[in-house]
């Protein structure tokens, strides 16, 4: 592709939740049966929990980790990775599954980290592949502390935001699936988007809808290809 036509091409980011994985097989977290309903978010997601059982910690996300190795990515996955043919397309995912990169996206920034990830538990630089191999107490980095999940909890500093809120405010569409935008900072990433931006959302349900978003209610496997195949036009 000749450098001068990339150049040209409009910036879509888009900004996907838990329910862009739901079809997928993959719980989210506040939908009745999400996660939320059957762990303590403390237990399971804040450093405190991680301090006072290990352990249960470890469990939850090789759990989930188990079920991202059998998870294939769906046709909303499959529709966003196909937009970079037509244009410059960056993904900026809550999610911590690899379903995007396994449905071909080549630019996916995460926010809240990789569960196909593990980091030292001393050192949050020293992060290794472990694709989808369980963590278990006693596995250590180099330098001999506990590893753990390359996740960012609750209480925890948000990854890659800066870079996140610049992909948005460049943005000539954004497109936000599959999230309740519950979280912060992460959810606050719909307010960097221009005024003069295309600015769509698809979700099951949205207690509030951001500033200039179009809601089309639904699932994302049928809204998806649908606007995505609009926008290829
Ligand atoms: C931090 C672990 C400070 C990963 C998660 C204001 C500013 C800053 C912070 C805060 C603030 N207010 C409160 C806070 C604290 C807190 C927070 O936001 N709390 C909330 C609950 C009020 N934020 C934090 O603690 C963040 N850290 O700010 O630290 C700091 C700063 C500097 C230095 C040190 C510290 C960290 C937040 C990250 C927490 N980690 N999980 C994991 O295990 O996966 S959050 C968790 O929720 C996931 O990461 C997930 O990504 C995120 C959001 O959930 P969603 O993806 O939206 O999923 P949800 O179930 O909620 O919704 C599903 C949606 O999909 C629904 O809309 C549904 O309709 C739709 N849907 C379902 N099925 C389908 C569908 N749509 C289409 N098709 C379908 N089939």
């Amino acid at each position: 592709m000749p450098v001068l036509l990339y150049l040209n091409k409009e910036k879509i980011v888009i900004l996907t939740g838990a329910g862009i994985s739901a079809e997928s097989g993959l719980s989210t977290f506040r939908d009745s049966g999400g996660l939320w309903k059957s762990f303590s978010v403390y237990e399971v997601a804040t450093p405190e929990g991680w301090e006072a059982n290990p352990e249960i910690v470890l469990e939850f996300y090789n759990q989930r980790r188990r079920k991202v190795a059998l998870a294939q990515p769906n046709a909303a996955h499959l529709a966003v990775a196909k937009l970079e043919e037509a244009f410059d397309v960056t993904i900026v995912t809550q999610n911590v599954d690899n379903l995007h990169e396994k449905a071909g996206s080549t630019k996916v920034v995460h926010v809240h980290g990789e569960i196909t990830k593990a980091r030292s538990s001393a050192d949050p630089a020293l992060i290794s592949d472990i694709g989808y191999e369980d963590i278990q107490l006693g596995d250590t980095c180099d330098e001999g502390s506990q590893l753990r999940p390359h996740i960012v909890w609750f209480g925890e500093s948000v990854q890659n935001m800066e870079a996140a809120a610049k992909h948005v405010e460049e943005a000539d569409k954004v497109l936000v699936i599959g999230t309740s935008l519950s979280v912060y900072p992460a959810a606050g990433l719909v307010d960097y988007a221009q005024a003069s931006a295309e600015k769509v959302l698809v979700a099951l349900e949205m207690d509030h809808l951001p500033d200039g978003f179009r809601f089309y209610q639904g699932k994302a496997t049928e809204q998806i290809p649908k606007i995505i195949e609009k926008w290829m036009g």
